[in-house]
């Protein structure tokens, strides 16, 4: 259900403190020891924010997909790690119950995920299966009134404090493609999982991902995601059309805060005796940076308005996760230039914000895989549609 326009901009105010008098402030540690601190992880619980799409049948907040762009947007002016404590209960974790789980499902786990009981992690990538999801070999088979999960699931945000996972695996081994797939809610305490160590990432240290292997893993015949076989691979592209969308609203409150961290340097820093923010190749930096944010933020405002008034959004999903991704890049790269030898030492913000927007052109699609995504849809649309209608249609 919406909120009204005024209970919206309280949430978006008391959030935008609480990134500018609680996280802001701790990002550098952040950094250097690798860890969120208990604190900020109570503070969010307190916030709401595990619960910011989970609906309010099921103690969620129930955003819309235009509210919850704005949130994300707000949230991410802070380091991304930051978010990822809590971006995983709120879309790709849970969104797989939310679409596709039985009452019964949504009864047991959905209230917990959205008070920051349980932490639910998305279990798709294998060591073998990244880009081409559909040939994931993880099995399922079906044993007694149950199912025994073998298999090993690769770079799993949030799986070292996980409770829950979202775990797609293969039922049919005799279809090789996405139908033999299906979507299991597994109870992290199982027997027969094992963690595999922390990654040392490049960057958004303080977010946890590692592998989850499946060995003998026993779940009952009620953690198939819908009790239907043969659905997960649709479930996942569902859960990941939405959480595209809220990846492509993180870069672009980054790549606001970025701008603002730019802008500052630009005005304060003096060479040949003045800003540098005189220079007009300087000023040229900013502009773009600006132009090409207030662009991206726009289009993908405009992509969840229309998810929530019921359109389809893979094709727009994939425009705008792929299209932020690449913006924050570049300006998160213009803000480095911009700071000069500043900008790459890792106790300046931007530094370490470079190092953290590059995950976005990989996780949940690459953007080659985003590319490829958009033109097939457009392809098809002509084909069947006589059209592929634009954004602006
Ligand atoms: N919503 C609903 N159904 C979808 C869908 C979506 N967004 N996307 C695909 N499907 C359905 C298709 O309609 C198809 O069903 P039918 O055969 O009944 O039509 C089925 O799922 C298989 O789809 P498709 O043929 O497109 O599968 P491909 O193997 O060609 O894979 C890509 C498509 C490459 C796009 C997919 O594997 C992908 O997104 N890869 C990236 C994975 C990713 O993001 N990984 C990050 C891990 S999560 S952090």
């Amino acid at each position: 259900m919406a909120l009204d326009q005024q209970t919206l901009e309280q949430l978006l105010d008391t959030l935008s403190r609480f990134v500018h008098e609680r996280l802001i402030p701790a990002e550098a540690t952040v950094d250097t020891e690798d860890l969120i601190p208990d604190d900020i992880v109570t503070g969010m619980r307190d916030l709401g924010l595990f619960g910011l799409t989970i609906p309010e049948r099921y103690e969620g907040m129930g955003l819309t997909t235009a509210e919850e762009v704005e949130v994300a947007w707000t949230i991410t002016h802070a380091a991304p790690a930051f978010r990822s404590v809590f971006g995983t209960n709120v879309t790709i974790g849970s969104q797989g119950l939310v679409i596709g789980g039985t009452e019964q499902q949504k009864m047991t786990w959905l209230p917990r995920m959205a008070r920051g009981e349980v932490v639910a992690s998305f279990a798709l990538t294998e060591p073998e299966a990244g880009s081409d999801a559909a040939s994931l070999t993880t099995r399922a088979e079906r044993q007694g009134n149950g199912y025994i999960l073998n298999g090993v699931k690769r770079f799993i945000t949030n799986a070292p404090v996980a409770d829950v996972f979202t775990v797609m695996a293969r039922t049919d081994p005799q279809k090789k493609g996405a139908d033999g797939i299906s979507a299991f809610i597994v109870d992290a305490s199982s027997d027969g999982i094992r963690l595999g160590l922390p990654y040392d990432k490049i960057g958004q240290k303080g977010a946890r991902v590692c592998d989850v292997i499946f060995e003998d893993c026993h779940v009952p015949a009620e953690a198939l995601i819908g009790g239907v076989e043969g659905k997960g691979f649709r479930i996942a592209m569902q859960v990941l059309d939405r959480g595209r969308l809220h990846l492509a609203a993180t870069c672009c409150g980054l790549a606001d805060r970025i701008i603002d961290e730019a802008l500052d340097h630009a005005l304060d820093r003096r060479q040949f005796g003045r800003p540098i923010g005189d220079f007009q190749l300087v000023q040229a930096m900013l502009a773009d940076s600006r132009t090409e944010h207030d662009s991206a933020w726009a289009f993908v405002r405009d992509v969840a308005r229309r998810a929530t008034a019921g359109e389809p959004i893979t094709r727009l999903a994939s425009q705008a996760k792929y299209l932020a991704s690449e913006m924050v890049g570049r300006v998160a790269d213009r803000a480095v230039q911009i700071h000069g030898g500043a900008g790459y030492v890792n106790e300046t913000a931007v530094a370490r914000l470079y190092r953290d927007v590059r995950l976005y052109r990989l996780y949940e699609g690459t953007s080659e895989i985003q590319k490829l995504l958009i033109a097939r849809h457009m392809m098809r649309e002509r084909r069947e549609l006589g059209s592929s209608p634009g954004a602006g249609r």
